[in-house]
């Protein structure tokens, strides 16, 4: 389509959200404001650089064997670069510890700091990307019996309390440096593939160290830290130690952000439910997008239902300084630059449906208790002319609209990742 049909397209249907009572620029500039981030570990299969080649451990699993993911730091940073540049709005950028760029020799996880992350610093000062982190408890010998913070073992619960630690300060540093607080989210493997005699033994360290862990106090300005919990994974399909109820009575108790990752609770379970019913006692949520299909599979995020209900209820909650928005997927079967852009666009999508709502409508058919007017507006929402506001808020962030980001991916497809061998 023309530029000039497209801005056509854009001025009839601002008018047709008018006619709802739903003003589209307004729309725009929240949208523009939202920033989303990107998780490193789709450009990889959450290999990291530790070591040529790490084995995913802690229950994760990537399936898929698309040629040319990134094998060096500086390829994942190539990636994120293109991926970046075919999406619009604001976005933040998700370390894994794992993926710090150690020299010959690792300092351990347990004594990992901010020198190892310099470069990434540096890169992401440049454009102005505020970084997140997270400690990785997974993929290491001391994680292969399936426990770190909260193993019988005090030993090992040592190492991974250090590691966490350390994680805290790198964070910290980062948020320092950026002006804009960055985010810990700290989800461990912990649990069984059988029923364990002492459930409560398992929580009461896992309680334990953590508490040890947030001894620090890092400024808000600096650091949020959240924690994510999950209802199973491959070989602790009976029990997980940190499950979302132990970690919800944890961030009430001790005021930390709660981690909601949309693969993490049973299938009909609505996380879009729960937001409005922790808010008001935690000091923040993160979510992290994900599409799990039939279990936690981690598929690219599309714009299903459950991406808009949840954005619905982001939109709803307009706490945007107490929410953040994440990634978290992994799919080795396709290009993963393409990956990551889906998937961020699909968010993007669903976030903007969410704000083009007529909220003021709906609101006022609860009033009344008119369940028909709220319905017909529910009913009538997916045929608004959201597309044509899309494209504009691509045009206006110069990034390609529809499907237009797949051709410079195949391009960088032929000429860069398929000579990764
Ligand atoms: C695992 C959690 C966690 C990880 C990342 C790699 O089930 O979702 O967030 O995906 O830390
Ligand atoms: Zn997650």
């Amino acid at each position: 389509m023309s530029d000039e049909r497209a801005r056509e397209a854009f001025e009839i249907a601002k008018e047709t959200y008018a006619g709802e009572g739903v003003d589209v620029e307004n729309a725009l500039s929240a949208l523009a404001d939202i920033p989303i981030s990107l998780h490193c570990w789709q450009g990889d299969d959450v290999g990291g650089f530790e070591q040529a080649a790490g084995t995913l451990g802690g229950g994760l699993a990537v399936t898929g064997a698309y040629p040319g993911k990134a094998r060096t730091a500086g390829e994942l940073r190539d990636d994120l670069d293109l991926a970046f540049s075919l999406i619009p709005g604001r976005r933040r950028l998700n370390l894994h510890a794992i993926y710090g760029e150690f020299g010959p020799k690792h300092p351990g996880r347990d004594r990992i700091g901010a020198a190892d992350f310099a470069r990434w610093r540096e890169w992401a000062g440049k454009k102005n990307l505020p970084l997140d982190f997270n400690a990785t408890c997974f993929s290491h010998p001391m994680a292969e019996s399936g426990l770190t913070l909260s193993h019988p073992d005090p030993a090992v619960r040592r190492f991974w309390i250090d590691h966490v630690i350390a994680c805290r300060e790198v964070a910290a540093g980062f948020g320092r440096t950026q002006k804009s607080p960055c985010l810990h989210n700290l989800w461990i493997p912990d649990g069984m593939k059988e029923t364990p005699a002492d459930r409560a033994g398992f929580r009461t360290r896992l309680e334990k160290s953590l508490d040890e862990i947030y001894q620090t106090a890092y400024p808000d300005a600096e650091l949020r830290d959240s924690l994510e919990g999950k209802l199973f994974g491959l070989g602790s399909e009976a029990f997980v130690v940190g499950s979302n109820e132990f970690y919800a009575g944890y961030a009430v108790s001790r005021r930390k952000f709660l981690c909601l990752d949309l693969g993490h609770f049973h299938p009909t379970e609505s996380v879009a439910d729960k937001i409005s019913a922790l808010l008001p006692f935690v000091p923040g949520l993160v979510i992290h997008f994900s599409r799990g299909l039939r279990w936690d599979s981690d598929h690219v995020v599309l714009l299903t239902d459950e991406i808009s209900e949840v954005c619905g209820e982001l939109v709803r909650a307009a706490a945007w300084d107490r929410v953040n928005l994440a990634l978290d997927y992994f799919d080795g079967s396709l290009n993963r630059i393409g990956a990551w852009v889906i998937g961020a666009r699909a968010v993007l999508k669903g976030l903007l449906q969410a704000l083009l709502q007529p909220w003021a409508r709906l609101e006022e058919a609860d009033r009344r208790g008119d369940g028909m007017a709220r319905l017909s507006i529910r009913e009538n929402a997916p045929m608004l002319p959201l597309g044509a506001v899309w494209d504009e808020f691509c045009r206006r962030f110069e990034v390609p609209a529809g499907t237009g980001f797949v051709e410079p991916i195949r391009r960088y497809e032929d000429e860069v990742l398929r000579r990764r061998v």
